[in-house]
């Protein structure tokens, strides 16, 4: 499911982000850049030990910002490690740091000059964000960006599996973008 915003196109589709030929890839990081399970293991494995040492020279990224590194052996130039909420019910600021996960993301791709860039479904897994108002604070802060920045021509969200895919696509019914 694609949508047109000015110049920019945002996209969503089912798939598995290391395969992703935009100019960058985000992983869904944690703190001490070390590594995991989920998207973040599937991206260190794909792209081999570069992405590391460069996550292990820069040491540290907080909740809501984002660094970037090489790609690696992956076919996109860039990883943006960026940092989601650990879920624990709505009441510790996990809307506003999710939100500054994607907008932190968005501005270094910009300030790197990149065109084009594709996002995993930050903090559904692991981290236990119910993935409904994930979607829709993923959708919207990307929305918004596109609207002021048309310098990324192409964001695509990479949804890993049908169940996660049908809730971003159902949030995108839901904004009128479709
Ligand atoms: N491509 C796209 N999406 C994927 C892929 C893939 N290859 N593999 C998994 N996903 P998670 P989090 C989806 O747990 O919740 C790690 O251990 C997955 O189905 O990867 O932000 C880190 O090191 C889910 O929809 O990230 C952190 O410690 C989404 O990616 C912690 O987990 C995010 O799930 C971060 O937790």
């Amino acid at each position: 499911m694609e949508v047109q915003i000015g110049e920019s196109k945002l996209m969503i589709l089912e798939g598995d982000i290391t395969q992703e030929t935009t100019d960058a890839i985000v992983n869904a990081a944690n703190s001490g850049l070390k590594g995991g399970g989920g998207v973040d293991g599937a991206i260190h494995r794909a792209g081999g030990p570069a992405i590391m040492e460069a996550c292990r020279k820069i040491g540290y990224c907080p909740a809501g910002q984002a660094v970037i590194t090489t790609g690696g052996n992956l076919k996109a130039k860039y990883v943006i490690h960026t940092v989601g909420p650990v879920y624990t019910g709505g009441g510790r600021n996990e809307s506003k740091l999710l939100k500054s996960a994607y907008l932190e993301s968005l501005k270094l791709a910009s300030k790197k000059g990149l065109k084009s860039l594709s996002f995993p479904a930050i903090s559904t897994g692991a981290y236990g964000y119910p993935v409904s108002e994930a979607a829709r604070i993923a959708l919207t802060t990307t929305l918004d960006y596109l609207k002021a920045h048309p310098d990324i021509e192409s964001v695509r969200f990479v949804l890993f599996g049908k169940p996660t895919y049908d809730v971003f696509a159902e949030e995108m019914k839901k904004l009128n973008m479709q």
